[in-house]
């Protein structure tokens, strides 16, 4: 039985091309700044994400510490989300190993701040308060239902942003998803924002990496921050390798994954035991809960589904699911998804 993996896009292999890639790469010693081809992977991510210049990082997490530290002293604070990753899913990093403080708001179901919130979030000049030094924002964002951000509230928060000397960063983990649901491209709505980070190997497909976009300055600054976190790589031209053909051939098909994730949804809101997130999905992921009268939780329906029909979900609370189509979901799984799930849940 061939598995269907839908927990997540980071599950995600490498295409046939990207290994190719990988076993051609020509490498070098990247602390010394001499792998050709992780230099021309951060030249292309700049290029693509509009900044002057890229880093290339083991992972998502690391560009989003190394961005919170890089813009932050100890003390600091950090206004984010309450359902960012950051805050959710990065085992307190920038508490942990920065000294960052962070200031939570509430995030509104389509993943935005509200612009008022954060103006009384922003600390004033009494010694008793840390300094608010940056806004974090996600898009797509991942708690809120892969939802987009658009270009005119991310401009307006960052308008905000400058007028006070708040720096102002995004995770942008998906933002070629962000880009596809838009019909805009990275750059543009990367331009807001000092700093970017986005993940190579979520819906690109690639195996390992992220790339961290900024000023030459900010990017000079990242650099040490990322030795001193041990992310220092050496012969990393392997893995960027597969990243130049991800940016390549990956981020312009985005948009497959979600009228899939749309088919998907169709599919399932005919399943009487199931309750779809209003809208889900906005871009590759698609939320819903078991309904009421279902008895058993989610991580048992997952579990049946796992070994009964080899199709491997995401359980996101005790009666919720998340999934995530990527490259490697063509339709027939879309059509078995739905199928395993009408038959076990009416
Ligand atoms: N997200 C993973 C899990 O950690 C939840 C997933 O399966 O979706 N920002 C966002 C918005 C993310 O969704 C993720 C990973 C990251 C950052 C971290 O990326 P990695 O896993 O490369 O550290």
């Amino acid at each position: 039985m061939q598995i269907i993996d839908i927990r997540s896009d980071t599950v995600t292999q490498p295409t046939p091309e990207m290994r190719e890639a990988m076993a051609k790469a020509e490498v070098g010693d990247d602390v010394y700044g001499e792998d050709a081809t992780v230099n021309q992977l951060q030249e292309i991510a700049a290029e693509k994400l509009g900044k002057e210049a890229g880093l290339f990082l083991p992972s998502g997490t690391m560009g989003n510490l190394i961005s919170v530290l890089a813009h932050c002293g100890r003390g600091d604070e950090v206004i984010l989300g309450n359902k960012a990753h950051i805050f959710l899913y990065e085992a307190g990093g920038i508490s942990a190993l920065g000294g960052v403080h962070s200031c939570q708001l509430q995030n509104q179901n389509d993943g935005k701040l509200l612009l008022e919130d954060i103006e009384e979030a922003v600390r004033g000049n009494d010694s008793h308060e840390p300094v608010t030094r940056l806004i974090a924002l996600e898009n797509t964002h991942n708690r809120c239902g892969g939802s987009v951000l658009p270009l005119d509230y991310t401009k307006k928060v960052g308008n905000f942003a400058k007028e006070r000397g708040i720096a102002y960063h995004l995770d942008g983990a998906r933002i070629f998803n962000a880009a596809a649901a838009l019909s805009s491209s990275a750059k543009e709505l990367a331009a807001p924002f000092d700093s970017i980070t986005f993940c190579l190997s979520k819906g690109l497909s690639a195996p390992v990496g992220s790339v961290l976009c900024g000023s030459r300055e900010f990017i000079t600054k990242a650099h040490r921050l990322r030795k001193q976190l041990g992310g220092g790589m050496r012969q990393a031209g392997i893995l960027a390798a597969a990243g130049i053909v991800a940016l390549d051939t990956m981020a312009d098909r985005l948009g497959e994954d979600h009228a899939r994730a749309q088919k998907l949804a169709e599919g399932l809101a005919g399943v009487s035991g199931l309750t779809l997130d209003e809208g889900t999905p906005h871009t590759n992921m698609l939320f819903m809960n078991l309904a009421k009268d279902v008895e058993y939780p989610a991580e048992k329906v997952a579990a049946h589904m796992h070994k009964a029909r080899g199709i491997r979900i995401g359980v996101t609370g005790e009666r919720r699911f998340r999934l995530v189509v990527h490259y490697w979901v063509d339709d027939e799984a879309v059509e078995r998804t739905v199928a395993a799930f009408k038959e076990l849940l009416g």
